[in-house]
């Protein structure tokens, strides 16, 4: 079988990690496109001279021309710019949107077959913005943003319970901003419930809840964390790894069942946007979308979240994109 070809737009900080984790994995040949004269070449240059050591052995290449893309399986949208501190998502939205608009036409021109998964902020609107210039069909256009907001929230979880964060188990979805929903009902350790854990720990059903409340909100506002604490740009390593999970989930055909940015017809109350919800990747991209039924304060905090991501969507039409 030959081995996929795996095109990765941005070669800043995710674009780097991405090379390097697609390549100690093996998962197939990448090329790296940046705007940036050398950045590109000289990123995959670094990243394969340790193939003798870390033992891979997949062709890297760094361009600064799209028809190096052409034909690739799998094409990962990290171009644009990232948030500085202060800065929200969304005032991303009109810089990143235009560079989304070249790259989604370059994609469409040189990768008309590939699934895409896109990384870009603000991530709902990005998603949206790169199906409609390209036209792909939905389930080969997705977004990267609920994997690595469920492992942040994984990870407070685990530290809070003192147990692996491998056993623990708990989603995120909805839009990739603050109103994002990270679900507690179903947030588990190897199946208990995570309330009764805390309920358990503290012996106080109030105390329990308030810790509760205190990881959603770190959860929600782990973007900015990060950011404050590195200063000059955001979180790169996680994300990269999140994205990872994506894309092995698709080429080797897993069906995991991952938060995804996904675009949904009616699945949760919500028709004709892009919005992170479970969805079964595979090759196909995004497969299917697992619904499941939302207590009333879920499909309010969701609807809300919805309500965000239109307003963006609607933002960037008016600005004529
Ligand atoms: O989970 C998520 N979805 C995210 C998303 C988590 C963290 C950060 N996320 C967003 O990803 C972030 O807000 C940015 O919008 C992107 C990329 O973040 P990164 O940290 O990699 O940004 P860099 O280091 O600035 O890299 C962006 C690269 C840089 O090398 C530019 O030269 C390049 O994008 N760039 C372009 N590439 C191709 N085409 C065009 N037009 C272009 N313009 C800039």
């Amino acid at each position: 079988m030959a081995r996929k070809k795996i095109a990765l737009i941005g070669g800043g900080q995710i674009g780097g990690v991405l090379v390097q984790l697609i390549a100690q994995k093996q998962l197939g040949d990448v090329v790296l496109f940046d705007i940036v004269e050398d950045l590109p070449q000289g990123k995959t240059l670094d990243i394969v001279e340790a193939s003798r050591v870390d033992l891979f052995d997949v062709n890297l290449r760094g361009t600064n021309d799209y028809k190096d893309i052409e034909g690739s399986d799998l094409v990962i949208i990290t171009a644009g710019l990232p948030r500085k501190p202060g800065m929200s998502r969304d005032d991303l939205l009109v810089t990143n949107a235009k560079i989304m608009k070249t790259v989604a036409e370059n994609v469409k021109q040189y990768a008309p077959n590939a699934i895409v998964i896109v990384i870009s902020n603000p991530l709902d609107a990005m998603v949206t913005l790169f199906q409609k210039i390209t036209g792909f069909p939905t389930n080969r256009v997705i977004g990267q943003a609920g994997v690595l907001d469920s492992s942040r929230f994984a990870t407070f979880i685990a530290w809070e319970l003192g147990v692996s964060v491998k056993d623990v188990n708990a989603m995120v979805l909805g839009g990739h901003g603050d109103t994002m929903v990270p679900i507690v009902r179903y947030a588990n350790v190897n199946g208990i419930p995570i309330m009764e854990l805390l309920e358990r720990k503290y012996n106080d059903k109030n105390k329990a809840k308030e810790v509760m409340d205190a990881m959603v909100n770190r959860t929600k506002m782990a973007g900015g964390e990060v950011i404050k604490l590195l200063k000059t740009g955001s979180a790169f390593y996680s994300p990269a790894s999140s994205a990872v999970a994506m894309s092995e989930a698709i080429l080797y055909d897993e069906k995991r069942i991952l938060p995804t940015c996904a675009f949904l017809n009616g699945e949760f109350g919500v028709k004709g946007y892009y919005v992170g919800v479970p969805a079964v990747l595979g090759a196909n991209g995004a497969e299917r979308i697992i619904e499941f039924k939302l207590d009333t304060e879920e499909q309010t905090a969701l609807d809300n979240s919805v309500k965000a991501v239109k307003g963006l969507v609607e933002d960037m039409t008016r600005l004529g994109f």
